[in-house]
């Protein structure tokens, strides 16, 4: 307290309150910012990136840059109107000293703008100065450069005018360096920003964003700006798929002082792809703002469709397009911007507001409406699709009731094939998909059978990604992985019924393992993909290599670890009996060993699979298992040196 020693008496206890709401952030980062791993790290920049972001809302900003530095620190510049430098009247600090050490003292500035509230976004730049090691921020503003430094979120140095600047140059420029206090990974991936921040450049266009790499030589930089807004977003989203109609659909507005914008394209494809958006947040749980859009779509289609007098309507062969019908092929993206939105579910990722459901209806409905009168030949392509669809559905329809009698939750009825857990609470129970019987067999002897259930699947199972729900319903394989999770799919999934809450899947190190993972993968990810956004899906990592000498043995994830332990064994008394083995297959380690290395919660390693940034689990999925050939090549290529950790 020693800074503030001579100050005002009520500004002791102001900073003995900053400093306690400081504290509970360091104690527990998870509550602030999800997590305290990599994806806490990198929450961290888009919490200073959103206050710029926010600047650009309010039309003050046009520009924003994020740097990486070498040693993984962080710099943020905008050119907004600089984060307020006067003394508030009653904190009697200076703003920028509230902004950076108050827990959510936006509110303090009355800014009027989209403020968000609740949600992982928008817990405010206070957070992120409590889990830096430290933090410097700059301010022009009036003329002036002003400048303050933070460590672990305490004041260290008090703002200070460091020069004049031109009057009209302003903006906030944020350098931090997060706590290795905190977080237990410290490097930043380029890759995930780059995904956060073109997604934030659709989302609010006009704005320049560019990222910059300084780990690199030579330093690597991308730009971000997307004229089109949410428009380039579809094309980017449909760029590997085949568009059925050129242009994209885009509506624009305000509605009840809520900012509505929407964009739309169909492809020839059967997959569903809607995000939708709150403030730039990623509303993966929907909402009411998803639920008016859906019900618009639907509505709009069918009353032209009815118009157009494609649906007979006599009584033997009526069609009514369903939602599902209207959506397939379909490639959208909603996104809102309301001044209180109410953040809603498990993740609270869903909006609440009643009062958006009525305005994106009545919007979608009038001017989608318009859009089809005005264009009658996007419009047919959208009708023949839409019924092309209902007729695949009666089809699915029949396919689906078989699955649904054999997916009660009595044990006479799960797969034979699948060897179940004895306890019942799915809290604590996991599922292992493993490749192959033999592993499979393997699997079933070294588990812990109490919580432990194996599912040995035979062969390549179905690409969902080019197959309508009729077909994927009637492969045996996928509907002995239905059964077993319990869940259900699409329409029908409900997370409740998930008879395990780690679903496991585990495959050998090789092309066809890594081939049978995406092929999974793409199955949870476009017909339950509840289960991923709820945390339920895992990848096991098993080592790849075994390195003995005598009874002593060790176990390597990679090439790295594999040399370091024989370099360790060779130490004593020479290189001499040291046997390195390379595991072709998972079937290659006996259950003991599959146990120790792969299985056991206390040694092994599984990464769980997240969407972190849809866009990037969507492109990869289409590119991996789409129609085209050549964007697959490209990625593979491109990527052949990340395979090791594939994060989708
Ligand atoms: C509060 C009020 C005003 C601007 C900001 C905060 C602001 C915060 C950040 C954080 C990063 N960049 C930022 N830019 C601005 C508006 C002050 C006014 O009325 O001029």
């Amino acid at each position: 307290m020693e800074q503030s020693a001579n100050v005002s008496e009520r500004y002791d206890a102001g900073q003995i309150q900053v400093l306690k709401g400081l504290e509970a952030v360091r104690k527990r980062p998870g509550m602030y910012i999800g997590s305290t791993s990599e994806r806490g790290l990198h929450h961290l920049v888009y919490e200073v990136v959103d206050n710029s972001i926010d600047e650009a809302l309010v039309g003050y900003a046009d520009m924003v840059s994020v740097t990486m530095h070498a040693n993984n620190s962080i710099t943020v510049v905008d050119n907004g109107r600089g984060i307020p430098v006067d003394v508030h009247p009653t904190e009697r600090i200076p703003g920028v000293e509230l902004a950076m050490t108050v827990l959510h003292a936006g509110g303090k500035f009355d800014k009027s703008s989209y403020k968000v509230s609740g949600g992982l976004h928008g817990v405010g730049v206070s957070v992120v100065n409590a889990l830096s090691e430290s933090l410097k921020v700059w301010v022009k503003r009036e003329g002036k450069e002003h400048y303050m430094d933070f460590v672990r979120g305490e004041t260290q140095t008090k703002l200070t005018v460091l020069g004049r600047v031109g009057p009209k140059e302003t903006g906030t420029t944020v350098w931090f360096q997060p706590d290795p206090q905190i977080f237990t990974a410290v490097r930043y991936d380029f890759a995930t920003l780059a995904l956060r921040l073109r997604e934030l450049s659709f989302l609010n266009k006009g704005v320049t964003i560019t990222l910059t790499d300084e780990r690199e030589t030579p330093i690597h930089e991308e730009t971000y700006h997307a004229k089109g807004g949410l428009r380039e977003m579809v094309q980017y989203l449909n760029q590997s798929r085949k568009a059925l109609h050129p242009e994209v659909i885009a509506i624009e507005t305000v509605r009840d002082d809520i900012e509505i914008e929407l964009a739309m394209q169909y492809n020839d494809g059967y997959n569903e792809l809607l995000f939708t958006f709150v403030n730039n947040i990623n509303t993966h749980e929907g909402g009411t703002h998803l639920t008016g859009l859906k019900a618009a779509l639907t509505r709009t289609i069918n009353a032209y469709a009815e118009k157009a007098g494609v649906l007979k309507r006599d009584k033997k062969d009526q069609l009514t397009l369903t939602g599902d019908d209207v959506r397939e092929g379909l490639t959208a993206v909603l996104s809102v911007k309301i001044r209180e939105p109410q953040f809603e579910g498990q993740t609270k990722t869903k909006l609440g507001n009643s009062e958006a459901e009525g305005a994106v209806r009545s919007v979608v409905n009038e001017l989608l409406g318009a859009y089809l009168d005005e264009h009658p030949r996007v419009a047919t392509i959208v009708i023949e699709k839409s019924v092309s669809a209902a007729r695949a559905r009666e089809a699915a329809r029949k396919a689906r009731e078989l699955t649904r009698k054999k997916n009660a939750l009595d044990i006479s009825s799960l797969p034979g094939k699948l060897a179940d857990c004895t306890l019942e609470d799915p809290k604590l129970c996991e599922l292992y998909l493993v490749e192959g019987d033999s592993a499979g067999g393997s699997a079933k002897m070294g588990r812990d059978r109490s919580f432990q259930a194996i599912l040995p699947l035979r062969g390549k199972i179905l690409n969902v990604e080019r197959a309508r729900i009729d077909k994927i319903l009637s492969n045996e394989e996928i509907r002995t992985i239905i059964t077993a999770l319990g869940t259900g799919i699409k329409d029908d999934f409900s997370l409740d019924k998930a008879r395990y809450h780690k679903t496991i899947i585990m495959t050998d190190a090789d092309v066809d393992g890594a081939h049978i993972r995406t092929l999974l993968l793409t199955l949870f990810y476009r017909q339950m993909k509840d289960l991923i956004e709820a945390g339920f899906v895992y990848i096991a990592q098993p080592p790849l290599y075994r390195v003995a000498r005598g009874k002593e043995e060790y176990y390597a994830f990679d090439d790295a670890e594999r040399d370091a332990i024989a370099a360790r064994m060779g130490n004593g008394d020479g290189k001499a009996g040291i046997n390195v083995q390379r595991y072709k297959g998972l079937g290659e380690m006996n259950p003991e060993q599959l146990w120790k290395t792969t299985m056991d919660p206390q040694t092994r390693t599984i990464l769980r699979v997240t969407t972190d940034i849809a866009m990037a689990a969507d492109d990869l999925f289409q590119r991996l298992m789409g129609d085209d050939v050549e964007p697959r090549r490209k990625f593979i290529e491109d990527n052949a040196r990340f395979v090791s950790n594939l994060d989708v």
